[in-house]
């Protein structure tokens, strides 16, 4: 009989948001006095966008469906994307830097980090802030990355710690060399962004000691300091050492959409001195598809001024969010980061396992978080809020907050 992949075997059991899910019906089931409305669940877990698209994006999404229906506008397969949005995003996000060849549309940011290992292979170590999205870790895992690394700790990957005490950044004298770093700012979980001075102490780090970072930008739009940078591409030589991945999923609410990009550097060589901008590519070309034509209508009409004046719009309505979680868990005296220039805010609850917290939480307020753990070891006696909601849900949630009592 053909064997099962044991790079299978070797990730968790049930990936974090699921096991949420499970909890959250499992509680449900158990308690039916949640189906009347003032008790129901409410959730500020996983991090699903809730309010419509915006009219002069929701255009360019129906006129583009219109478009498909027409002899003149029909168009089939589009690969690594429309030229015309692929030199929009430059033009937007990087002040025309890049190339269109060096701008790959995807489906989204979380495919296209699934995808990006294949550049790597098993062999290669690597790096996570800890905690982090757990996709760069079971993604890693799945490619094998457990089994080259087995017995340095932490499932066979590199944890480097962003704590309270160091301020949410690593130590990158933890770095590996010649290693692969998944960094995300602003970060998912703990909502900090990085600083234009740790991101080129990041850099800098990266290209001494041989590393490529994986720089996940999916959350730029929601920072509101001017003085913290959007992209890694904001810091001199980054071109040498990143790759960006990026999306319209929490800026436009494209989470059911589907659309992202990748920005590759054509500066950007692997030891041997090959390309991987060309080997992407290539790996593009083999594996992928390119993204749906309707949905590139509506990044397109998210780049006209309108768009992204209903981009800062949409983030503003979910960063007041965040406020008001803040303020309530404020006034509790629990300790948060976050929420600021981010749609997370991360809670601290010391000396306690935020599974427990997380069904605390639960029994005592029906509304549902994340726990930390499930974000890395670091993320222990944590709990992440999510600020996408309906403000009448958050404002609800953060009335039964009080129910936890001061801390
Ligand atoms: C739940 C740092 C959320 N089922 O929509 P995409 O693929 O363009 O972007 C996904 C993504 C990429 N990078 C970061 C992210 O935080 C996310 C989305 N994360 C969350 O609650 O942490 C949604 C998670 C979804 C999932 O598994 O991704």
């Amino acid at each position: 009989m053909i064997k099962r992949n044991p790079c299978i075997a070797n990730i968790k059991a049930g990936y974090l948001f699921p096991e949420i899910a499970r909890r959250r019906r499992e509680y449900a089931a158990a308690h039916p006095e949640t189906a009347a409305p003032e008790k129901r669940i409410i959730s500020l877990g996983v991090g699903n966008t809730t309010e419509p698209i915006l009219p002069h994006i929701n255009r360019g999404l129906t006129e583009g469906a219109r478009r498909l229906g027409t002899a003149e506008g029909y168009s089939g397969y589009t690969d690594e994307g429309f030229l015309e949005l692929r030199k929009g995003i430059s033009r937007v996000f990087y002040r025309g830097a890049f190339g269109p060849e060096e701008i790959f549309i995807s489906d989204g940011a979380k495919c296209d980090i699934g995808r990006l290992q294949l550049l790597f292979g098993a062999g290669v170590p690597v790096a996570v802030q800890d905690p982090s999205y757990p996709v760069y870790v079971d993604g890693s895992v799945l490619i094998g990355a457990a089994g080259a690394w087995a017995g340095t700790g932490y499932g066979g990957l590199v944890y480097l710690p962003c704590t309270a005490e160091n301020n949410y950044f690593p130590d990158l004298s933890l770095l590996p060399r010649d290693g692969l770093f998944y960094f995300c700012s602003p970060n998912n979980p703990t909502g900090v962004a990085a600083t234009r001075e740790q991101l080129g102490a990041l850099v800098a780090a990266a290209r001494e000691r041989g590393c490529i970072i994986v720089y996940d930008a999916a959350y730029g739009e929601y920072i509101r300091d001017p003085g913290l940078p959007k992209s890694i591409f904001e810091i001199e030589g980054a071109a040498a050492c990143a790759i960006e991945v990026n999306s319209f999923s929490k800026p436009a609410g494209f989470t059911g959409v589907r659309l992202g990009w990748t920005v590759v550097p054509a500066e950007l060589k692997y030891g041997g001195g090959e390309s991987l901008n060309a080997d992407w590519a290539r790996v593009c070309g083999t594996i992928f598809n390119g993204a749906s034509n309707i949905a590139q209508y509506g990044g397109l009409a998210a780049l006209e001024p309108e768009g992204l004046a209903e981009i800062r719009q949409l983030c503003d309505f979910y960063l007041k969010n965040a406020a008001l979680i803040r303020s309530a868990l404020g006034d509790l005296g629990i300790s948060c980061v976050g929420g600021d220039n981010s749609p997370y805010v991360w809670a601290r609850f010391p000396g306690r396992k935020s599974w427990d917290v997380f069904a605390e939480i639960l029994e005592k307020c029906q509304v549902v978080t994340t726990p930390g753990s499930g974000f890395g070891p670091a993320g222990e006696s944590f709990v992440r809020f999510s600020a996408f909601g309906h403000r009448s849900d958050v404002e609800e949630a953060c009335d039964r907050l009080r129910r936890l009592g001061n801390r």
